[in-house]
């Protein structure tokens, strides 16, 4: 065999690998401080807790903890986090409506292929989440972004959109969103867009899917109902995940879905991987039961609150003139804009050689744009080396300028526009 690339599938041609996953390669690197990757805190591990629970799910269930289960997942963990959906998002739920996936990363794929013929359009952000547009990219989806302003998503823009594909006879399937702390930019819908994106969903009949893994990493402000929770039609999937608010390792998390679509999704994962760690679920689960997950929630917050700041103060006071920043209530992200003439792409090997790492802007733009801009991570380093990175970034941001020989007060235009993106 010399040529395996002419054996690949059309998917798998078309498939690109993902940034963060590359990136995170470098990042292992201790000498590097890494803004990149959206990883907790793994100070913030609740490592001895697990290590309880560990031992109870051994002693008291070992037997059907380490066999396989339903696809759908454990009885009591679909019944718990169903409680939880109905406490937290104000959701109609039962365990009925609960599939628990290996990560939310497989609940944006068991949706791909459940929904998604070679062409189909999703309507996503401009940023949006890369993993999500290379979930859709592997059923050969098409992406359309939709720039965001401070607020996430305008409705406005999502009318335009979605009556302009229509007249050009396009009728997208689904709506991608991470209506809070969204992944990249840090920014969150408020309540009045949420009702009219549902509105406009209803009029052109797509299927919107609510992907929320950092609603309840919320450090200021008042929290706000989840789309799902809105929804009178059915027309709403909903991703949640333990991997940012507990650990990522234990790869569990859950799609909250109409009862008429789950028999689908259910088949749709047991050819993927028959079921998620029966083993995981009961940890998972014992953390919930135990009441172990809310204190847990409040401590991090705690930590991501002061992490948040620091990284903002930082911002403050080392990025040059010309340079933007959202400032998030929650979650884990800041998304900054540079002057147009630098390409964050180019420069992160100069990042890097200076100990210092983000991810691209153009990484979370499916028709490549956003090349000025880039995502900061302010939970994984430690809070000491926040403020030292920064800097380092900034140098690295002000030396790319003066290669470029341009003062950046008279070549970077007003950030007048209210998009986070581009110009
Ligand atoms: N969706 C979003 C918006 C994310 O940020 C992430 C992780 N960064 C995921 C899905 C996947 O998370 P996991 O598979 O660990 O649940
Ligand atoms: O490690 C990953 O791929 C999960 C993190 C996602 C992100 O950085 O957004």
């Amino acid at each position: 065999m010399t040529d395996y690339t002419t054996l690949f599938s059309k998917r798998a041609r078309g498939m690109k690998a993902s940034e963060i996953r590359e990136l995170l390669k470098i990042t292992q690197n201790k000498e590097i401080i890494s803004f990149a990757g959206g990883l907790p805190s793994p100070e913030a591990f609740p490592i001895s807790d697990v290590q309880n629970i560990c031992q109870k799910v051994l002693e008291e269930d070992g037997r059907t903890a380490l066999q396989y289960c339903a696809t759908e997942g454990i009885t009591k963990l679909r019944e718990a986090l169903a409680k939880r959906m109905v406490d937290k998002e104000g959701m109609d739920v039962t365990a009925k409506n609960i599939l628990i996936t290996t990560g939310s990363q497989q609940g944006l794929d068991l949706i791909g292929k459940t929904f998604l013929n070679t062409g189909d359009t999703v309507i996503v952000g401009a940023p949006t989440y890369l993993g999500g547009t290379n979930a859709f990219n592997t059923y050969r989806a098409k992406m359309e972004g939709i720039k965001l302003d401070g607020e996430g998503m305008h409705p406005d823009l999502l009318a335009d959109k979605l009556r302009s594909l229509n007249l050009h006879g396009s009728n997208p399937k689904l709506l991608y969103i991470i209506p809070s702390f969204q992944n990249p930019s840090g920014v969150t819908l408020p309540e009045s867009r949420r009702k009219k994106i549902l509105d406009i969903a209803h009029e052109y009949d797509v299927l919107i899917l609510e992907d929320n893994p950092y609603s309840e990493l919320r450090y200021d402000g008042e929290s706000i109902r989840s789309i799902y929770s809105m929804d009178k039609e059915n027309r709403t999937i909903y991703l949640g995940t333990f991997s940012k608010v507990l650990a990522p390792g234990l790869r569990v998390a859950w799609t909250v879905a109409p009862q008429e679509l789950m028999n689908k999704l259910i088949i749709t994962k047991q050819a993927a991987d028959l079921c998620t760690s029966t083993f995981a679920q009961y940890m998972a689960y014992e953390y919930l039961a135990q009441g172990l997950m809310d204190t847990h929630i409040e401590k991090i917050k705690d930590i991501y609150r002061i992490k948040r700041d620091t990284m903002l103060a930082s911002l403050d006071k080392y990025f040059p003139p010309g340079t933007t920043w959202t400032k998030p209530e929650g979650g884990m992200f800041i998304w900054a804009k540079l002057p147009e003439e630098i390409d964050t792409g180019l420069m992160i090997e100069r990042a890097i050689e200076n100990k210092v790492a983000y991810v691209i802007g153009a990484a979370f733009h499916a028709d490549r744009s956003g090349k000025n801009c880039m995502r900061l991570n302010y939970t994984y380093a430690s809070l000491d080396k926040i403020d030292e990175g920064i800097k380092k970034l900034a140098d690295t941001i002000k030396n790319e300028m003066d290669l470029l020989k341009k003062k950046p007060e008279t070549s970077y235009k007003p950030d007048d526009d209210g998009l986070i993106t581009g110009v």
